[in-house]
């Protein structure tokens, strides 16, 4: 008998900005991504602009500035990898024909805002954007795989980023409301399961992206924070009450701490880390308030309480039926400044633990974690779970015979999906799986093809030379076996 329950949702992840292309067809306006470019993980990806002179400029992402006047902007001469994708756009049917023969349930995908309101602002809704996810809705619904949608995963429309002063700007709710209230009536009989935002929480974590950041910056990314909840609560109390088969989530980044050593002020500092990274945004989503210990960050960064408060009652009528995170890796936290520090990477920003791997990309491996980080999470809010992010970023070798032996990935999937059926027998109520990138598509945090987390291989470089063709990798096999046996069969 399986330690899975039966009706699980084995699955695969991904988001439009890093995966769907098409960025210029059927209507689409700009995203951020749009004018970010490729880079590695030693040097930052950078956003391009245009001077009022006319000439062109770029800025790191972490900490850099748009010069007064410039204009972001596509420029000549730079690659944007996002704008291609993985061309999930042209090849949908393929892609999805693929996710089926691995016997996939649910296919975690994301709505490209841009492309169903072009800057956000417009009257009516862009037509060629709304049938393009029909259509995908459409295919996924012939091969029996349950979409499980991310209204917003890094990809606002421009304008309102750039015009409109972004999410620190509360007109930008109206906005957001008025495009779910569109995707929620058209994809009424297509979608059950929604997520408001993709990693909410990456907001709490600023300051440790971008060395010496004012105060004041940390405070405007606080309030943009907020105003995020306040839409994201608006929506899920419209959905429960005009469409009640819908099952609205938030979507946390999964970043769990281990104090470093057994000092209590590592205990100490360990516990308010994971308070402000990781549970002031779970505990406002599925509680529907903001938790005790916000306060006191409130205050540091001198905003006050009324900000937050006057939104009260909505953020109590708008929480969440079910918690899905992103987990990948672990770090360590300490107060003794001799420690040695973790690998990097996007979401590592720790202390090296001695007792675990790290990646090609200095994310730390941890399957344990996985089932300590859903006790903990279930116990706080007694919900159904999801894992919507996990998988291992790794350089591939296609072959001459378009074979790809991953072992390596098998592995870590394995090890993962072993803590999921033990936390399951711990008492969670975990309900999917859907590892990040089932299909190899462009890094998030470098913007590289080369840090690949398929089970499908798409032949394309980081400057997007190849044929684009999909390969089936030794890993696409293998969790076509897990899931046949319901998460029985982990042999490779
Ligand atoms: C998460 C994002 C994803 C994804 C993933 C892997 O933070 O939600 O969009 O990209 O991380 O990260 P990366 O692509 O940087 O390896």
């Amino acid at each position: 008998m399986s330690r899975f329950p039966n009706n699980f949702y084995w699955g695969g992840a991904t988001a439009a900005n890093q995966y769907e292309g098409g960025w210029n067809e059927g209507g689409r306006g700009l995203s951020a991504s749009d004018v970010t470019t490729g880079a590695t993980k030693d040097s930052p990806r950078m956003k391009t602009y245009i001077r009022k002179d006319g000439t062109a400029g770029a800025y790191s992402q972490f900490g850099g500035r748009l010069p007064e006047g410039a204009e972001l902007a596509v420029v000549d001469g730079y690659y944007y990898p996002n704008h291609k994708g993985s061309d999930f756009y042209h090849r949908y049917k393929e892609d999805i024909a693929l996710f089926a023969e691995m016997g996939f349930k649910m296919f975690r995908m994301s709505i490209a805002w841009p492309r169903i309101y072009p800057k956000g602002i417009e009257e009516e809704p862009n037509q060629q954007g709304l049938q393009f996810y029909h259509d995908v809705f459409q295919e996924l619904h012939k091969y029996n795989i349950e979409p499980l949608v991310t209204i917003s995963h890094y990809d606002d429309p421009l304008y309102i980023e750039q015009k409109l002063g972004g999410w620190n700007n509360p007109e930008v709710i109206e906005l957001y409301e008025k495009y779910c209230h569109t995707i929620f009536e058209e994809y009424k009989n297509d979608v059950k399961y929604w997520l408001t935002f993709n990693e909410i929480n990456s907001a709490t974590m600023i300051a440790n992206f971008v060395p010496n950041l004012p105060k004041d910056t940390e405070a405007s990314a606080y309030q943009a924070l907020h105003h995020k909840f306040v839409a994201s609560a608006k929506v899920v109390q419209y959905a429960h009450e005009h469409y009640p088969q819908f099952q609205m989530g938030c979507m946390i980044a999964g970043l769990f701490n281990y104090p470093l050593t057994c000092d209590p002020k590592d205990v100490i500092a360990t516990q308010q880390r994971m308070q402000d990274y990781f549970y002031y945004a779970g505990d406002v989503m599925v509680r529907g308030y903001y938790p005790s210990f916000a306060k006191k960050t409130w205050k540091r960064l001198g905003i006050e309480e009324s900000f937050f408060d006057k939104d009260k009652e909505v953020l109590f009528a708008g929480k969440v039926d079910f918690f899905t995170y992103s987990y990948y890796s672990t770090s360590c936290h300490t107060t003794h400044k001799d420690a040695k520090k973790d690998g990097g990477g996007n979401l590592s920003l720790g202390y090296f633990n001695e007792y675990i791997q790290y990646s090609d990309w200095g994310w730390g491996m941890d399957p344990d974690g996985l089932r300590y980080s859903l006790n903990e999470i279930y116990d706080r809010y007694q919900v159904p779970i999801m894992v919507v992010e996990n998988g291992l970023g790794a350089i591939d070798h296609l072959n001459e015979d378009g074979t790809i032996h991953d072992d390596y990935r098998i592995a870590y999937l394995k090890a993962h999906v072993e803590a999921m059926a033990e936390a399951i027998e711990d008492g969670v109520n975990l309900i999917a799986y859907t590892p990040w990138g089932c299909i190899d598509l462009v890094s998030a945090s470098t913007g590289e093809m080369r840090k690949r987390y398929g089970m499908i291989y798409v032949d394309l470089d980081d400057e997007g030379n190849g044929s684009c063709d999909r390969y089936r990798k030794d890993s696409f096999y293998w969790y076509q076996k897990v899931i046949a046996s319901n998460g029985e069969n982990l042999d490779f």
